[in-house]
Order: C-alpha cells, then structure tokens, then sequence
C-alpha cells in the first residue's frame, strides 16, 4: 500500500485498546457490504477511474453479475489497511512485496434509474433540493462557482468527463499498490467482447497517482489526507472492536469525543445510509439521531460519491506566494515572510502537514510525521494535552501545543484546513456540533505528472481527482464549496478559501491579521484549482449491486 495511506502514521497498540464505559451504544456497521472505499479508503498509489455509458440494460446487467465478486469491501479493505499498518510499526517501513488491488463501482442518477427505476432513483436523499437527482448539471455547477471557459455560458461544456449531455452512468474506481495489478484489474474489469457488444461503454478513463518524489501529497506540495473524520460503529459483534480505534479516554458529557487525538467521532449514517447520524441542533452534543425511514430499502449500507476532476495552475500558485510574500516580507508588520510561510498560512498546514496552529514559525515535519500530533489542535480555546486510555501505549511527541487563536492571528480564519474544519469555533451554520455534521470522506488523488519546473507554466493538465463520500451532498459537500470556500464571510469573516474558493472571476481576498495590529488584504485575481470534471453518483452496498441493480427486472 502506499504512501498515499491516510492512516501513514502507525500508532502502537492501535489495535488491541479497548473502548472502555461509554454513553450511548454504537451500531453494528455491515462492513461486508459497504463498498471498501466509503469507510476504510483504498489509499493507494494508482487508481484508474473509468467512466462508462449504459447500451443495453441486459447486457449491463451481465457484465455487472460478472464483476460483483470483484467489488471490494470495507471489511477487505479495513482488514488489509491495518495489516499493513502493524507490519509498518513493527518493521520501521512499508512492507516490501504486499500489495492489494481493490475496485469500488457507483452509478450516477441516469444510471440507476435505467438499473432499477425512475421512481427509485428519484428517492435517493441527497438534501431538500435533491442534487442527486439533478446532478452535476450546468446550473448545479454554477452554483458551486465552476467558471464557464472564454466565450461559453455552460461551466461543464470544456470538462473532460461528465457535463451536460455527457454525464457517465457509472464511475469504476480501482486502484492498486502496483502499477502491474492494476492494469490487470483494470482489463478484467472492463466490459469485453464477452459480455455482449451491447456491454457498458468506456467513454474516459485516467489514472491518478501519488507524485514519484512527494508521495501523499498534491501538486502544490502539501501532504493531503491527514485529518479525516473518526466514524463510530463496531466491526465485530466484540464489544469495544471499532472500526476507528479508541485510544483517548471518554470525555465529559457535552465535549467533544475522538478516537486519536483530533479526530473527532462522527456516527456513521452522515457516511453511509441506514445508520444513526449526528445530531448537530444548537442543544445537541453531537448525537445520534436514528437513520430515516430507507426509501428504496436498498439503499441501506450505500453512500453519495462527489467526483471533481480539479485542475491545477502550480505555477499560477507559486507565483501567488512568492510574490505576496516579497510584498509582505517589506512590509511593517510580517517581516521575514517567506514563500513558504504563506502558503502554509493559505492551507493552515506547512507543506509537510505539520499545522501552523502548532508550528506557526517554521514547518516541523517530525510533528507532521507524528500521527497522535498532527491533528491535535482547537482554534478557540488552548489545546489540552490529550488523555490516553490506559493500556493504550501511546507517546505523543513533545511538540508546542495550539494556543488559543479566537481571531486568526496564527491559523487565519480563511486557511483552507480552517474553512473547512473549523473545529471548535462557531460558524454562521452553528457550533462545533453542526460542524460534525459537514465532514465528509475525502478519498482524493492527483493526476497528471508533477512540473519539472513548479515556477514555470507548463501547460500541462494535473491537478486532483476529489472523491468524497457522505449521505447529503447538499449538506455537505455542497455546504464547504458554495457556503464556506466561496464565501469571504463563512464559517468566520476573513476572507475567501484561496485554494478552492470560487467567485465566477476569479478575484477573491484573503486577510492576515497580527496580534500587534498588523492587517493584509491579499488580492487574487485568477483562481489556481478550476473544475475540468465530474459528477454525483450513487455507491450502493454490494447486496443491492448484487441483487438489485444485477438482477432486476427485465422487461417482459
Ligand atoms: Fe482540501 N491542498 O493541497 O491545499 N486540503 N484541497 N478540499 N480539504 C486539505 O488535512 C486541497 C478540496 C477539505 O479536517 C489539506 O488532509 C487541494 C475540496 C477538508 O482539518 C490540504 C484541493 C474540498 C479538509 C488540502 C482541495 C476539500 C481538507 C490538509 C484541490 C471540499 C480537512 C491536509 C485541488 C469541498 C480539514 C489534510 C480538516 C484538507 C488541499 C480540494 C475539503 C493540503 C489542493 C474540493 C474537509
């Protein structure tokens, strides 16, 4: 596996901690049934993803019977990535020569309504103004922000995949730790003469990878996955076997409970179907609320899948940083800024992932590298040092903690990590609680190949294949890009996201204040990441692949 591993920290004694007296009873979750990549995450260094258009029903339904064996599990997947995790430990490096290949399939809503009916597929809740069921369409992609390109008026009519009139019924996603494997998986899985000539069409495919020199981290030079949300359920009818492990000791009631330090606990129907969910009403302390009557049925242990195929302009980001830190450095109140700072301070994390909430100065990759640290930081309130279950053997570093950073003196309130996350302080949505209820899976991957020259405009296509999964785009996925990454007021006034943020032209500002009195106003005038790509798609459970959308009813 791979360097890509969100979890490439390993932390000893994961594995063996038990929960110990907790509040409310987690839920069972059906991990041999839930699609792998939704809970556990491949987390691999290739991963090819295909997008098909259905001919024939019939024949559709054939090849999908032929590759349902194929589809990989959260059970699997789980079970290897902590495999892979402990050999990791204990040898001191990956394990040379094991590897796994796994496949994931979804379906978009054209695609499902064809599989099993218009009536079914419209039911799928993906929030009030059903985005699902819409789908990446033109207006859906202007109200994300997405940028029509000179002299067109539709945002999607340049993408690459997906757009309209060209949105894929179904989206294959697999991945390997070897190139080989991959390609393997990649031609057994394709519909082939076989399976009929009226088989699903492959109309695009390309594979991500993470970049040679940089492994785990995207084209501008940042580590990415590092915070990923903890997800409550059990994996085994044991007590205390969880899917994500406890290692901190229960909180009082009313705070805020995780599984490493940092990473909050969500309940897992925000993720996957069928399951209670988090409850982030104002006098709520996070939770559950139980799942909502499951219309179809079949749409227990299935999940909601956000494909954005996100360009990179790398050389139109550098030349942000280096310029405006040169500004910056002869101004008054930043002295000595560097390139480096400023990007940190736009993603809230230095390049190695080591966040600027604990390392304001300077990056510190032994911080980044440390898996029980590198999330172990609040906004508001000075971070207190975590508190570990007995038994749990785990030694954090001895690094400085986060202090208090109400006004965004040393994280700004516009940081990418902040947007998105803003951990313990209010937004205008709600409090820490309602954030729980935005975060989403991330299962991202870049593609293209990194630039020779990151300063020079090469004109090559790279950037990031974004996944990520949960149970309402609306009030998820969409909630982070339109209400916080394109807003300058949202979760907290300071400012556009200037990774993602998205305004139609392209002008955005961000805003750096100091403790001294000290304020920027930094202008963008072109946006760096643009959308090239993608759709919203439906990743059912294996049993309704199976069972439903293989079988079905054929017409009489
Ligand atoms: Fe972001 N980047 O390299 O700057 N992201 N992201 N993202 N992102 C994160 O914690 C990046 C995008 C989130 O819990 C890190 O994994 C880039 C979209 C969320 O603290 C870095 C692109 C959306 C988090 C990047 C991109 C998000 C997060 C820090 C596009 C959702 C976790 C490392 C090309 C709408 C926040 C890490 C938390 C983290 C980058 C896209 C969301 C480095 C380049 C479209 C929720």
């Amino acid at each position: 596996m791979s360097s890509n591993n969100n979890n490439s920290t390993d932390i000893p004694g994961e594995s063996s901690v038990a929960a110990g007296a907790q509040s409310v009873p987690e839920p069972l979750l059906d991990i041999e049934d839930i699609q792998g990549n939704i809970l556990a995450g491949f987390n691999k260094d290739h991963q090819m993803l295909i997008a098909l258009r259905l001919r024939a029903i019939p024949a559709a339904r054939q090849w999908l019977r032929r590759i349902v064996p194929e589809i990989s599990s959260t059970a699997e997947v789980h079970r290897f990535n902590k495999l892979f995790s402990q050999l990791r430990a204990r040898r001191g490096g990956d394990p040379p020569g094991l590897a796994a290949t796994w496949a994931n399939i979804a379906f978009s809503h054209n695609g499902l309504a064809a599989l099993t009916s218009a009536a079914e597929a419209d039911a799928i809740p993906s929030g009030d103004s059903n985005p699902f069921k819409q789908g990446l369409s033109a207006e859906r992609a202007a109200a994300l922000g997405d940028s029509p390109a000179p002299g067109e008026t539709n945002p999607t009519a340049h993408w690459v995949v997906g757009g309209t009139g060209r949105v894929p019924d179904i989206l294959l996603i697999v991945a390997s730790d070897s190139p080989a494997y991959l390609a393997d998986a990649v031609r057994r899985l394709c519909p082939v003469p076989a399976d009929g000539d009226e088989a699903p069409e492959v109309i695009w495919e390309e594979l991500g990878q993470t970049l040679p020199d940089l492994p785990g981290h995207e084209h501008f030079g940042f580590k990415d996955g590092v915070s990923q949300p903890g997800i409550r359920g059990l994996v085994s009818q044991q007590p205390d076997v969880y899917l994500t492990p406890r290692l901190l000791a229960t909180p009082e009631p009313g705070e805020l409970e995780s599984g490493r330090p940092g990473q909050s606990l969500i309940w897992p129907g925000q993720f996957v179907f069928g399951y209670p969910s988090t409850d982030g009403s104002s006098s709520s302390t996070g939770g559950p609320v139980p799942p909502p009557n499951l219309t179809p049925p079949w749409i227990k242990n299935g999940s909601l899948l956000v494909f954005r195929r996100l360009r990179q302009d790398v050389a139109g980001f550098r030349f942000f940083v280096r310029e405006n830190a040169e500004r910056l450095s002869g101004s008054d109140g930043f002295p000595g800024m560097t390139p480096e700072r400023l990007g940190a301070l736009l993603v809230g994390r230095w390049a190695s992932g080591a966040p600027v909430s604990r390392t304001p100065s300077s990056d510190l990759p032994e911080l980044a590298d440390d898996g029980l640290s590198n999330n172990d930081f609040l906004f508001v309130t000075d971070t207190p040092p975590p508190v570990f279950r007995p038994g749990s053997h785990a030694t954090p570093g001895a690094f400085p903690r986060a202090q208090s950073d109400e006004l965004g003196f040393i994280c700004p309130h516009a940081a990418h990590i902040r947007k998105m996350n803003p951990r313990d302080q209010s937004s205008d949505l709600g409090d820490q609680f309602d954030t729980l209820t935005r975060r989403i899976l991330r299962r991202g991957i870049p593609y293209g190949p990194p630039p020779a020259d990151p300063a020079a405009d090469d004109g090559v296509d790279r950037g990031l294949h974004f996944l990520c999964y949960q149970t309402s785009i609306e009030q998820q996925f969409e909630i982070l890009q339109i209400d916080w990454a394109n807003s300058s007021f949202n979760p907290q006034p300071g400012g556009h996201d200037l990774i993602i943020g998205q305004t139609g032209d392209g002008a955005r500002h961000f805003d750096l204040f100091t403790p001294e009195g000290a304020e920027a106003h930094l202008s963008a005038t072109r946006q760096w990441v643009t959308t090239t790509g993608g759709g919203y798609f439906f990743a059912p459970s294996i049993s309704a692949l199976r069972d439903v959308l293989a079988l079905g009813a054929e017409p009489a």
